[in-house]
């Protein structure tokens, strides 16, 4: 990718909606837009127009043929999206409209933007730094409240702002201690050892705060894996269609009608939840069904949330027997577990009267929900549970910055390792020469964030998982 020649994409959706934009940026956008443009009234070319102004006019092919009547955005560098020049059109939505306007712009000399190209542009021309631009991407994906209100957050900055602030201040520390290593012979120190363990701790906090709300950032951004595991015939599907509205499961009362894992998704409030619907887990000697068993298993290993159902009508000592076998055979290790108590209406004794307090830790369960997914009681307080087994202590508000890539999670966990070894350094009275290596390793990670400091294949590797015309 070079950043001299002009680029252009059609930057809608193809074939939807009445009228598309397509985008022209570089050096040339403006003249090659008035090769393939001719005012509605009048003789004169885009070039000689003020930026920021609209235009009415007609794209016109190389042999002279119109092609459609458009709208046209003049914008000048640096202030425009990418800080290039840039053309906007605004054209019929069909493809082939689309696709007539997209020719006619690479016939006057336009090349074609590779995925990300233009925010590529914008980062390299300093409009935004790095997270932003990431940001853009999953503004663009935004499949919920949630995941829109995090990317906006990100794109508006807050993320960057906090972390060039704390890397700043190492930076000053690291340039103190460096300093130190040229006086080494008269033993001085510039940096107050004090200080500096103190300013660790402080950003060693932020960064593992950071770091932690990674879990609930990934969950909102790709939706929540959610596995509802238990016996057979415990009501599974059932629960699936409850939560759903919809009959999308088989239900019957054959134990193992569920074989293969079914998934759907559903929000609760401002989350997305992908719900897996899985196999009765049993022992068995069919080997559709053992296959089956062997899925279930694998979902409840990945879904951080499990809501493992149980029928309840066997009264306590029953329920907690499979309750204690699922868990075994489920060997479930950091997930929040849901207990369900299915099957309510169905109960001698209401389970409510035995699931106490007790009984949940006891059965080692986050929360215990008593319900008849049947009926369809008790839906809406296992969708609370849900909803609280996702956002645990953390709260995502305006203000509340949270992680939602796996890219600057792992900068920040190595930003937190080097930031111990700093600690660790400091109390052990460790020389500036070792002290400094891990400052920068910390302030490095976290500038890579940022994009401050960043190899070629990085940014390549971010870039190519943007759409076309982004
Ligand atoms: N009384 C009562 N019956 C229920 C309830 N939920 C499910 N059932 C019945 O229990 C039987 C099994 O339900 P499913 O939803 O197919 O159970 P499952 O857990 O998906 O079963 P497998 O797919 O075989 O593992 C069906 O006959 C349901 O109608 C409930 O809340 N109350
Ligand atoms: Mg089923």
């Amino acid at each position: 990718m070079t950043t001299t020649d002009t680029i252009c994409a059609i930057c809608t959706a193809p074939g939807m909606g009445a009228i598309a934009v397509l985008r022209l940026s570089g050096s040339e956008a403006i003249s090659i837009a008035d090769r393939v443009f001719r005012p509605a009234a009048g003789r004169w070319t885009l070039s000689r127009q003020a930026p920021r102004t609209i235009h009415y006019g007609t794209i016109v092919d190389q042999s002279g043929a119109e092609v459609d009547d458009v709208v046209v955005s003049i914008f000048r560098g640096p202030r425009s999206y990418t800080g290039e020049d840039t053309i906007e059109i605004s054209c019929h939505g069909s493809t082939i409209v689309q696709r007539r306007v997209l020719e006619a712009l690479m016939g006057a000399g336009a090349r074609m933007a590779e995925p990300g190209e233009f925010t590529k542009r914008a980062f390299v021309n300093g409009k935004m730094d790095l997270s932003q631009a990431e940001a853009v991407a999953d503004m663009i994906a935004a499949r919920s409240e949630a995941a829109r209100r995090v990317a906006y957050s990100q794109m508006r900055g807050g993320f960057s702002r906090q972390l060039k602030e704390l890397r700043g201040r190492l930076i000053e520390f690291a340039s103190l201690v460096e300093l130190e290593l040229d006086f080494s012979e008269e033993d001085v120190e510039f940096a107050d050892r004090g200080e500096l363990t103190m300013l660790t701790d402080e950003i060693s906090r932020v960064v593992g705060r950071l770091a932690d709300s990674f879990r609930l950032g990934n969950a909102i951004k790709e939706g929540v894996p959610t596995a509802i595991v238990g016996a057979p015939n415990a009501g599974k599907s059932t629960l699936l269609n409850a939560l759903l509205c919809e009959e999308r499961s088989i239900v019957s009362d054959i134990q193992g009608t569920t074989r293969d894992t079914i998934e759907e998704t559903l929000s609760i409030d401002d989350l997305t939840f992908r719900l897996i619907d899985t196999a009765g887990l049993r022992k068995t000697d069919d080997a559709i069904e053992a296959e089956g068993v062997r899925r279930s298993q694998a979902a409840a290993a990945k879904a951080p949330v499990v809501v493992m159902m149980i029928d309840a009508t066997a009264g306590e000592a029953a329920a907690r027997a499979a309750a204690d076998k699922m868990r075994e055979l489920l060997r479930l290790s950091g997930q929040s577990l849901i207990v369900a108590l299915n099957k309510s209406d169905a109960c001698a004794v209401s389970p409510a009267q035995w699931a106490t307090e007790t009984w949940r830790s006891e059965v080692g369960a986050d929360e215990v929900v008593v319900m008849s997914a049947r009926e369809g009681v008790g839906v809406e307080e296992l969708k609370e549970a849900m909803s609280r087994a996702v956002r645990g202590t953390g709260r995502i508000d305006d203000e509340g910055v949270v992680v939602t890539n796996a890219r600057h999670y792992e900068a920040l966990v190595r930003a937190r390792e080097a930031l111990l070894r700093v600690r660790a350094g400091l109390d052990a009275g460790l020389g500036g020469e070792l002290l400094s290596i891990d400052i920068r390793e910390a302030t490095d990670s976290l500038a890579s964030i940022t994009g401050e400091v960043s190899s070629q294949d990085v940014l390549n590797n971010i870039f190519r998982n943007f759409c076309i015309g982004k």
